[in-house]
């Protein structure tokens, strides 16, 4: 193995408490772009846990000058202080051990800080991201989230408006009564306007609700503002939950690395996740607004009010708190068809991760920048694990633990067996076996063999836990499999059981039935694990037809096409001929939800295909994976030709735009619609009238796709960015469109030819994303080209991005992870392009490590 880096790992079993606790923190902020100075007073109090004392008093510090020092009001002289890169020691013997009071002045130059970590500026705006580890650019500091304190903050500067977290006591001073650990700290100054409105709680609280914008974007605000209000609610109405201070801010930033940051009383959010208006915003977007608002409000329980003992149980927070954002989608929206796009995403992403050399369980148990493990399997395969636990304990006992642990922990920094724990005290049952799911990286796989014999069905399960890097032997784990069993005629032949499977090889028996049932396994995704059964295309059909689980139903389908898709790929095998029959029995089938139509009519994506298709012993072939879902999407098209008029017509929203999920569910149909009668069009006619007719974003945004797919977007191209160019949000997807939707041979080049554009502003985030990660992640054929022109592009811009931004670059780079899939001169290729950023002599450790394990 080579070494992934020269910084040394941080691990989980070297968790010791801090030797001090710090109990309030005044910060003085006197703002300024270059040479911002911040005056921290703080009270410190001895650990009495930490009996193998005196202490020096070690603090972090990044990137920071620092002015002037004391402790208890005597000056610390120069040689009193070993500064670092990392920060500061005192020597014990000028540290009061019991408690002292600590003064210190820093200076910090935001506008230089172009990491988007600690302080920086975006846009003239003061602002600030604190998680995991930015706090220490700020001031010296115990930056861990076990060191909770009370923040008293008073800011200086020109701007209009100045905000912290917390009660706003005037004159840009705020005071947060929750001690909270610094990673939640916020500041936010600038010109910027507010949408106010205001929410009563549950017990009469009346609390003012406040999103900052910049100014022109006010109108924008409309639909993040009611999401807010939704979300409060339902964490009291689902969890009882209610919030605790009288004022609630969002403040929207251009420049943000993630999507948003829930600091305690201001979160803060990337601006593409708040704002929103139906000509600028798609159906997706108004839905991961809504979602992402409740996520970072339902973090002020479970993330703010009990946080993590340290960032190895970042999972703690994040898996429920997405487990409670989807809880929250689904009941706002369908549960069948969010259930359906998480599984998507689950697979897409966190799946992909586990299959590969990223793969690390969802507590890892060591780090070098623990920014690289903000990650799918912490946060959606986090979310599954609870959702797994819900399923075992009922929904009763679910409500009974989440009470014992607000009022166990709450105002604590916890750890996985705390959570555990209080699961097994409210539930009165033993949960070591299913902590495994925390301890394990990747994917389960379940085989099934039926065997039915008189009145009885005997099924047998096998569980493999694959091996992942550095992790072999592993044990079974408790995987709950909820079964439907179905009649010829569509009926439940008996109800429903969830089946709980905890050793490696097990049988369960069903009695009673007629006849062989057919089975619908795993209903509703009831765990993360990849499912491998014997069953025929003709199941497949009847199961789509007949299974009274939507998830199931969809799930044959996309069983159907993968596998119909994997034998046109890799065996040359012909379009069998039921499958478009099939579709065409969804798509018209007016009993279901259009979503829900939508969702079955999409084929599964090129890197499903790479992936199954790798996993079955062939290297996939990026150019007959495109070809064969171009075919497969043509020959269902041609069996509905005769009802895609129809369809399209009875689709449409007329009226003024609403981002609901019933007409988005139908947009989302007809854009699938419009999609297949483009196959059928030589010239596109019906998306080119589309894409002139449409009065919102969806529309027409998936007519550009269209035409640019069918290599028709010349005018349109040209014309959609005249009629955008002034708004940053609608650019970025201008951008993507064309990388995303480019014909493989020509996208690296009109890739290329767009980093010229002026408006290419490659140090805003969602700008580059929109533009390198749109190629990478969004063209694989294109991508995968194979003279490798599109690699060494990748290659070259996450070059340029790392010195400037490493944990945007380090994320990006999960674009080359599944490099083992491909044939050997595509490999030989991918390995150069890593090598090559390997070997940079100043790379960022973020960068190193992941580049260190993808190469590994
Ligand atoms: N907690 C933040 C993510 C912080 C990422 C730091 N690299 C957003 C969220 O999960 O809600
Ligand atoms: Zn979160």
């Amino acid at each position: 193995m080579r070494p992934t880096s020269s910084v040394p790992a941080i691990r989980l079993s070297d968790y010791k408490q801090p030797e001090f606790w710090i109990e309030t923190v005044d910060l003085h902020f006197k703002l300024h772009p270059t040479q911002t100075r911040v005056r921290s007073k703080i009270v410190f109090k001895g650990n009495t846990d930490r009996t193998d004392g005196p202490h020096d008093l070690r603090l972090h510090g990044q990137d920071l000058k620092l002015l002037s020092a004391s402790i208890n009001g005597t000056a610390l002289k120069p040689d009193e202080i070993l500064l670092d890169a990392e920060g500061l020691t005192i020597p014990a013997d000028l540290v009061p051990q019991g408690g002292f009071l600590w003064e210190a002045e820093v200076e910090t130059n935001p506008q230089a800080n172009t990491s988007l970590n600690g302080l920086y500026m975006s846009n003239g705006m003061y602002c600030t991201q604190c998680e995991a580890e930015g706090f220490r650019k700020i001031t010296y500091y115990l930056d861990r989230p076990d060191v909770m304190a009370v923040f008293t903050v008073a800011i200086d500067g020109d701007a209009p408006v100045l905000l912290s977290n917390g009660n706003n006591l005037g004159d840009g001073k705020w005071h947060d009564p929750w001690p909270k650990p610094a990673y939640l700290f916020a500041l936010v100054a600038g010109d910027l306007v507010s949408h106010d409105d205001h929410f009563t709680t549950m017990n009469g609280r009346e609390v003012d609700l406040q999103i900052f914008v910049r100014p022109g974007d006010e109108d924008k605000c409309a639909y993040a503002m009611d999401s807010l209000k939704r979300s409060m609610r339902w964490d009291e109405t689902e969890y009882g939950r209610e919030y605790d201070l009288n004022l609630f801010m969002i403040v929207a930033v251009d420049d943000f690395n993630m999507g948003a940051m829930e600091n305690k009383g201001l979160n803060i959010f990337n601006s593409k996740y708040v704002l929103a208006s139906p000509e600028t915003a798609t159906d997706r977007d108004y839905e991961l607004i809504e979602g992402i608002i409740a996520h970072e409000y339902f973090h002020n329980w479970t993330g703010n009010r009990i946080t993590c003992r340290d960032w190895f149980q970042l999972c703690l927070k994040e898996g429920l708190t997405v487990f409670r954002d989807q809880q929250f989608s689904g009941d706002a929206r369908s549960h069948a068809v969010n259930r359906i796009e998480n599984v998507l995403q689950l697979r897409a992403r966190q799946f992909r991760e586990d299959a590969g050399p990223l793969a690390h369980p969802v507590r890892p148990t060591e780090y070098i920048e623990i920014n690289n493990f903000y990650t799918a399997t912490v946060y959606e395969k986090g979310a599954e694990v609870i959702g797994m636990l819900r399923t075992l304990v009922g929904a009763d006992n679910y409500r009974k633990a989440l009470d014992l642990y607000f009022e166990r922990h709450d105002g604590q920094a916890c750890t996985i067996e705390d959570w555990i724990k209080t699961f097994e005290d409210a539930c009165q049952m033993d949960l070591s076996q299913f902590a495994l799911w925390y301890a394990q990286a990747g994917t389960p796989r379940i085989t099934v063999t039926e065997d039915f014999a008189g009145d009885t069905l005997t099924l047998t399960f096998t569980q493999t836990n694959p091996d992942t890097p550095g992790q072999t032997d592993k044990k079974p784990q408790v995987v709950p499999i909820r079964t439907g069993f179905l009649a010829a005629d569509g009926t439940e032949a008996a109800p429903e059981q969830t089946l709980v499977l905890n050793a490696g090889v097990q049988s369960f028996e069903i009695n009673g039935l007629l006849d062989k049932p057919t089975l619908s396994l795993l209903r509703g995704f009831s765990a993360p694990v990849v499912l491998d059964r014997q069953i025929t295309n003709a199941e497949r059909a009847f199961l789509l037809t007949h299974d009274t689980d939507p998830f199931n139903q969809w799930e044959s389908g996309r069983a159907y096409a993968l596998n119909l898709l994997q034998d046109m790929v890799v065996a040359d095998a012909p379009v069998d001929a039921a499958f478009p029959k099939a579709m065409q029995a969804v798509a018209t089938n007016d009993a279901l939800d259009p979503a829900f139509r939508a969702l079955v009519l999409s084929l599964p994506s090129e890197d499903a295909l790479a992936q199954a298709i790798f996993e079955s012993g062939t290297a996939p072939d990026p150019d007959k994976i495109y070809a064969a879902r171009q075919n497969l999407a043509k020959a269902v098209a041609t069996e509905l030709a005769g009802d895609l008029p129809d369809l399209y017509g009875a689709l449409a929203t007329p009226g003024p735009y609403t981002p609901e999920a019933d007409p988005a569910g139908k947009r989302s149909l007809r854009g699938a619609v419009l999609s297949l009668i483009s196959h059928l069009e030589p010239d596109c006619a019906s998306a080119k009238a589309q894409f002139a007719a449409a009065d919102n974003m969806t529309e027409q945004l998936s007519a550009l796709a269209t035409l640019i797919r069918h290599n028709q977007g010349g005018d349109a191209v040209q014309a959609f960015y005249n009629q955008w160019a002034a708004d940053r949000l609608v650019i970025d997807k201008w951008f993507t469109v064309q990388v995303s939707s480019a014909p493989a041979d020509s996208a690296v080049e009109v890739a290329k030819a767009l980093t010229e554009h002026k408006d290419f502003d490659w140090k805003n985030p969602n700008r580059y994303r929109s533009l390198v990660a749109g190629f990478a992640m969004m063209n694989p054929a294109g991508f995968h080209r194979k003279d490798g022109a599109g690699y060494e592009f990748f290659g070259d811009w996450l070059i340029k991005l790392d010195p400037v931004n490493p944990q945007t670059t380090a994320r990006m780079c999960g674009g080359f992870e599944t490099w083992r899939r491909y044939d050997p001169a595509r490999q030989q290729m991918m390995r150069a392009q890593l090598q090559r950023i390997a070997d940079l002599p100043n790379l960022s450790k973020d960068t190193a490590e992941i580049v260190g394990k993808i190469l590994n």
